[in-house]
């Protein structure tokens, strides 16, 4: 399996998705650290939300053979600028999470990790199993 580091806001859904591709039991457990040895390797939202942490995942990311953006299709606005995934040494792949819940917006959603450049774009929800078995597919190949 290709290792992946996922990074995105607080409440995107970056431990439910591990959860979930592990098929452990979904509960919630806020990310205080991160666990780089991990093939799936989780990181607070608060890494990507605080401009002194962001270098960090710079640094895990290059241990990582995928870097996975994660942005939920509930949430107000992207954290990722345009073309950012350009600034990456790695393939940088976008997921849309949240995507059967009430309220989603996901072409928006998914139209900004495209913007971010992210390539390819995965559409999940992890509460339903939308588009897990394609997203563990890309990460099994
Ligand atoms: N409907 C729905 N809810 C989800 C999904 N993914 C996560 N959630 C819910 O969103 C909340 C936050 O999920 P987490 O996986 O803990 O979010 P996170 O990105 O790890 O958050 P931090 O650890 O704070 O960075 C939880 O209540 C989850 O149950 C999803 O795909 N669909
Ligand atoms: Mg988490």
């Amino acid at each position: 399996m290709k290792k992946i580091i996922l990074i995105g806001r607080s409440e995107a859904g970056k431990t439910t998705l591990k959860q979930v591709l592990r098929s452990e039991t979904v509960e919630y457990i806020k990310t205080q650290s991160v666990d780089h040895f991990d093939v799936i390797v989780d990181t607070p939202g608060e890494y990507i939300q605080t401009r002194h942490l962001g270098g960090a995942l710079a640094v895990y990311s290059y241990e990582s053979d995928v870097i996975g953006l994660l942005a939920s299709a509930t949430e107000p606005y992207s954290l990722f600028g345009p073309a950012i995934a350009a600034t990456a040494t790695r393939p940088v792949i976008g997921i849309v999470t949240k995507c059967d819940e009430d309220g989603a917006r996901v072409p928006m959603v998914y139209g900004w990790l495209q913007e971010a450049g992210c390539d390819p774009i995965f559409t999940v929800d992890s509460k339903t199993g939308t588009g897990i078995e394609a997203l563990m597919r890309f990460l099994s190949a």
